[in-house]
């Protein structure tokens, strides 16, 4: 396939992506011209820039920027594939799409999450990162781009959604309103890894971030690479994986020459190479509006949006902070399906459409227009049960008291109350049986996204899962905020990981939904809220690893990401715990290695690990949980 975005675009929705096409590329072509530049940096390299200029030329118009590493120039033909959302090309903005340093068609090297460097003098050809590349390229617009009114927007999803926030820091003063979606903050955290542990399902995604172009290029360089994995077209990506067997075996046959996978090996730990890329703390002092956005069931950047608007609330608090969080999958909100749905999960009627046109075209139209009136509050937050928006004054909220759920005997789940009696819970862990991350058999993907909200009932029923349900609830429960997993765990081996899922339970009279194959049954569906990885060597730091003591009781904390999930009256609230996650996450070999990428094949033994029963899962609560990783570094 030519195009990257375009591999991306037919692996989502052919047919989602085809309507936005048409409807984009007519209007576009109608009432937009179309130039592309070569904008000098400050160390004199170029970058790509396609700028679409509004054909009435009686007004002026803001610009809104759009930086990524997935090829401008798939934004070249007229077509926004509904980001910027047609809204706002109806609307009229200057539209700009730039190929980031070293992609594409623009010249310099490309390096993965570019560490920020404070500060920012024009002079300084050295001190070159995404802010200082992104106020280049605004000055030059602002100086260039005939008919421009002096303001400029940026949006962008995913690793555009971190260029748009990389800007943010030392921002130029024309910068006046960012909306940094499902971005992207520390590689360790989203994306490739969550908590330290890697994604192996990630594998293939490597080679578009790993080989540096040799020429400017309006083609992928890299799709050779990615053929590595998909010549054989594998329909199963479980069975796919544990053929590989370790890492190490991915090293030799597919990664052998890729410079980001060996970054990724030689830095198996929170290293400095990790702590230069993580954005957030360097969000202070931003002055201007930012709204972030995100997916509650976004498998790639749901750390991401969260910290980041916690970041900009802590250490910019002259900015306009907002966050919006959906009913969605990675980047849904740019993508309007009729019913909103997440995977067999309806949520409510052109829910992306809501938001592309009474928040986003809202929020750029005031920022950058002085048009209308965003009707924002600082947190809107999508409650996945209640199935409706909801708008906080602050987020995590505070009007909700903590909320603890403990593990009794029996499965038992306790709300509040600690358990009556102590129980331990206990597990043989096989790296050869690994529990399966999805119900559902799903081939090679670039990453897995559908898993976020599927039936957990396939994991509730082996024995290396153990399970804990609460009562049919009497009363709707909601579970909002903060989520801090507490373990206290021993283990027969040196090493493991710890998965913690919170899972709505359905009744067992609950309808079909239409949308859905005969075959998914929503009676008992035991629905996946919100799920995290822990690695369990970083307890006590993510930069110094420990080995654990066999048998010994350890304190394993950390935190899942956010969650707004009311638990209807008639539902349970479920939590399951296991070790292996697979191929979502790589496996542990449950003996302590320095470094799993360099684990072999003898390495990976059976663990029995057991969960004690005072374990506990906070939710919520008006102080902030010691949720926050920074304890951990
Ligand atoms: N954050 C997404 C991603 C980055 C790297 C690998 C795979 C996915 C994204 O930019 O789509």
């Amino acid at each position: 396939m030519k195009h990257f975005l375009t591999w991306i675009a037919l692996s989502v929705s052919v047919l989602t992506y085809a309507q936005e096409f048409k409807a984009d590329s007519v209007y576009m072509r109608q009432h937009y011209d179309k130039a592309e530049y070569l904008i000098p940096m400050r160390d004199g390299i170029k970058l790509f820039t396609v700028v679409y200029t509004p054909k009435d030329q009686s007004k002026k118009y803001p610009i809104l920027l759009n930086r990524t590493c997935y090829n401008a120039s798939g934004y070249a033909d007229f077509k926004t594939y509904g980001h910027p959302s047609n809204y706002l090309v109806r609307d009229k903005y200057i539209l700009a799409f730039q190929d980031v340093r070293g992609r594409y068609m623009s010249e310099g090297t490309f390096d993965n999450m570019r560490p920020n460097i404070p500060g920012n003098n024009p002079k300084d050809k050295k001190a070159i990162d995404e802010s200082s590349d992104t106020w280049d390229t605004i000055d030059w617009m602002i100086k260039n781009i005939k008919n421009n009114n002096g303001r400029v927007g940026m949006f962008g999803i995913s690793y555009p959604g971190f260029y748009t926030a990389a800007a943010i820091p030392d921002a130029h003063p024309a910068l006046k309103a960012s909306s940094p979606q499902a971005p992207i903050s520390d590689f360790f955290f989203d994306d490739f890894h969550h908590m330290g542990a890697y994604l192996q399902s990630y594998t293939a995604a490597f080679a578009v971030f790993g080989y540096q172009k040799d020429k400017q290029t309006k083609e992928d360089w890299f799709e050779d690479k990615i053929m590595r994995f998909y010549a054989q077209a594998p329909r199963d990506g479980y069975d796919f994986h544990l053929r590989q067997g370790p890492l190490k075996n991915i090293t030799a046959k597919y990664h052998h020459d890729n410079f980001f996978w060996q970054q990724i090996i030689d830095h198996p730990n929170y290293d400095e190479f990790w702590q230069a890329r993580n954005l957030l703390p360097h969000l202070k002092n931003a002055r201007h509006a930012v709204m972030t956005v995100g997916g509650w069931f976004d498998a790639e950047d749901l750390y991401g949006p969260l910290n980041i608007y916690k970041s900009i609330e802590a250490g910019s608090p002259a900015a306009k902070n907002t966050i919006v969080m959906g009913p969605w999958g990675h980047g849904d909100w740019a993508r309007e399906q009729g019913k909103s749905t997440h995977n067999h999960i309806y949520f409510g009627d052109s829910i992306s459409t809501f938001y592309q046109r009474e928040i986003e075209r809202k929020f750029f139209a005031y920022y950058l227009k002085d048009e209308g009136q965003p009707d924002l509050p600082e947190a809107l937050m999508f409650d996945t049960g209640k199935k409706e928006w909801r708008r906080f004054d602050y987020w995590p909220p505070r009007e909700y008291n903590p909320l603890k759920l403990y593990f009794g005997e029996n499965g038992k789940l306790y709300v509040n109350n600690p358990t009556p009696k102590e129980a331990v819970f206990e597990y043989i862990s096989d790296p050869a049986k690994p529990v399966p991350y999805t119900s559902q058999t799903e081939g090679l993907t670039f990453t897995p996204r559908r898993f976020m909200s599927d039936d957990q009932r396939q994991a509730s029923r082996r024995p290396d899962v153990i399970t804990f349900e609460t009562d049919v609830l009497t009363d709707d429960v909601v579970l909002a905020g903060e989520i801090m997993a507490r373990l206290k765990v021993s283990m027969t081996g040196t090493d493991a990981d710890f998965v913690v899922k919170l899972i709505d339970v359905y009744p067992d009279d609950h309808p079909n939904y239409d949308h859905n194959p005969k075959n998914i049954v929503m009676g008992g569906y035991q629905q996946l809220v919100r799920s995290e990885v822990f690695r369990g060597r970083f307890r006590n730091s993510f930069e110094k690893p420990e080995p654990f003591k066999p048998n010994e009781i350890t304190d394993v904390e950390f935190p899942l990401q956010d969650v707004l999930h009311t638990f209807k009256k008639g539902h349970r609230i479920m939590i399951q715990i296991h070790s292996t996650w697979f191929p979502y996450i790589d496996r542990n070999p449950q003996k302590y290695i320095d470094n799993i990428y360099k684990a072999n094949e003898d390495d990976f033994i059976k663990s029995t690990i057991r969960v004690y029963g005072s374990s506990v899962v906070e939710v919520g609560g008006n102080e902030k949980l010691k949720a926050r990783l920074e304890f951990k570094k």
